[in-house]
């Protein structure tokens, strides 16, 4: 199939027309020539709240269903997905610039994450747990919650979404999705689609999904609003302080997956050549701009100088440029702006002294509006301020270490905990970094990169990150609201911790 490049011809092999939104001023610009391919018009605030309402009345008919029969929604869903998958990963290159082959894998991701919650419809476990009077029954209920509201960031436009709107809607909640500013078009897509699989389900209440469009101050009043006892919140640290105290003052829930800063650690004994593979995935693919991205490189001394010059020459064959291209690994950064964070850590590496390899801009002959650039790799000496901050573009900081323990406590000092590794063949070290004194972080990973998870597993980090989990595993518990009920079936009434209370 040839690959679509346009958003007309996206639109056309989806059956989905331009009027899909209502013109306005909320220009959306592809990175990869930052030509205008929407203009939207945001929702108002009266809009918003109406949809609110709506995302309410849905919940209330969909929490009714038996959570098998949600299930088959998301079966359905998944269908649709399989048959646009290739559409739907050009929408993806097309708004946010990561590569083709990455746009695929996004939505394959949307995939699993359905298929996941399909086998999870029949599971959403509750407990029996003893009781200590005689005659009684203790369980635990899960239900449906109510609303959630999701808040997506423009790097994984609709994965994210996905993760969190299939637990949502297995587990019997309606879904208000608040995507990126600049990555608005494959929501309403998405959701269009979502749509068709809600008609041939046939009982699924209207609102069950909706989107509102807008900017920050849309997002912060679906973070106010009482009706959404949930938001699910993916993005900059600096946006997940300003969101959790806002649900915290109503008491709602905050799943939140805020920044990382990813680390490797390879030991002597690494199979270096595998090493090597990963951190050039982990580091320069998406250009650099995931939550999990690898961003420090912490190398035992006796293998600095063999591993940081096999990286040197790997990041030259690296090509840059149109992410439709096949051989492309690095299409444009988000905007311009990403570009000056980048220039600007670069500048900051340089004056403290450190070496910089690469990082530069590439100009891409027909694509010169897009901000295109080379990875860099910087030879940190110390873990300042600067490596302790998250850039979003590609930067890899490398330090140095003596003995492991220094390793630990290097990988550990920095105020992110999302995702980290080791390359080792040596057990002991293996198996001390996924111990309680090894790794701080959600995710740590073997002889892998920290990218690229399943959704099998629960997704989240501590610290800075926010303390979230999405995705595989029981995250669905984020999803509800938990009962826990005892029911007297004897015909005494004693009292729990063996209280006397008699008249
Ligand atoms: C993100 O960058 O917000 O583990 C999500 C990964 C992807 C998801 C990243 N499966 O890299």
């Amino acid at each position: 199939m040839e690959k679509l490049t346009n958003l007309n011809s996206i639109l056309d092999a989806l059956d989905l027309s331009p009027q899909l939104w209502a013109a306005g001023d909320l220009e959306v610009r592809t990175p990869i020539d930052g030509s205008l391919i929407a203009a939207l018009k945001p929702d108002s605030p009266a809009q918003v709240g109406d949809k609110m309402a709506r995302a309410r009345q849905a919940f209330g008919a969909w929490r009714m269903l038996p959570a098998p029969w949600r299930g088959e929604l998301l079966r359905l869903f998944a269908a649709e997905l399989r048959a646009h998958k290739q559409t739907l990963g050009a929408l993806v290159t097309l708004e946010c610039g990561k590569i083709y082959q990455e746009g695929l894998g996004e939505v394959q991701e949307m995939i699993d994450i359905c298929d996941f919650a399909v086998g999870l419809s029949r599971q959403l476990y509750g407990l029996t747990l003893p009781s200590e009077r005689p005659g009684h029954k203790m369980a635990e209920y899960w239900h449906p919650i109510g609303p959630v509201g999701v808040i997506s960031a423009f790097n994984f436009p609709v994965a994210v979404w996905a993760w969190n709107a299939a637990l949502a809607i297995v587990c019997g909640d309606s879904v208000v999705w608040k995507p990126s500013e600049k990555t608005p078009v494959s929501a309403l897509v998405c959701v269009e689609l979502f749509k068709r699989s809600m008609k041939s389900f046939g009982a699924a209440p209207a609102d069950l999904m909706q989107v509102i469009i807008g900017d920050a101050a849309t997002g912060q009043q679906l973070v106010t609003d009482p009706r959404v006892p949930v938001i699910s919140a993916t993005g900059s640290t600096r946006m997940g302080r300003a969101v959790a105290p806002l649900v915290a003052a109503r008491f709602g829930r905050c799943i939140l997956e805020l920044g990382g800063n990813n680390a490797m650690i390879v030991t002597p004994s690494a199979d270096l050549e595998l090493a090597l593979r990963a951190i050039v995935f982990a580091a320069v693919g998406t250009a650099g701009q995931r939550c999990t991205t690898l961003r420090r490189l912490i190398v035992h001394e006796s293998i600095y100088h063999d591993l940081i010059t096999k990286l040197k020459r790997a990041y030259k064959q690296i090509r840059i440029g149109n992410p439709f291209a096949d051989e492309v690994l690095i299409g444009p950064l988000i905007d311009s702006n990403a570009g000056a964070l980048m220039d600007a850590a670069l500048t900051g590496a340089a004056q403290s002294g450190y070496q910089v390899h690469g990082g530069s801009r590439v100009e891409v002959a027909g694509l010169e509006a897009g901000c295109y650039v080379r990875p860099a790799i910087v030879e940190a000496r110390h873990q300042d301020d600067l490596v302790r901050t998250e850039t979003f573009a590609p930067i890899l900081y490398v330090l140095s270490y003596k003995d492991f323990d220094e390793a630990l406590a290097l990988h550990n000092d920095v105020p992110q905990g999302l995702s980290s590794c080791i390359f080792t063949r040596d057990l002991l070290e293996a198996e001390i970094f996924l111990s309680a004194r090894g790794s701080d972080c959600g995710i740590a990973n073997i002889n892998i990169g920290p990218s690229g998870a399943e959704i099998g597993g629960a997704f989240g980090g501590e610290k800075d990150t926010g303390g979230g989990r999405e995705s595989g595993s029981d995250a669905w518990k984020g999803y509800m609201r938990r009962v826990t009920a005892t029911t007297n079936y004897s015909h005494e009434l004693p009292l729990a911790q063996g209280i006397r209370f008699d008249l």
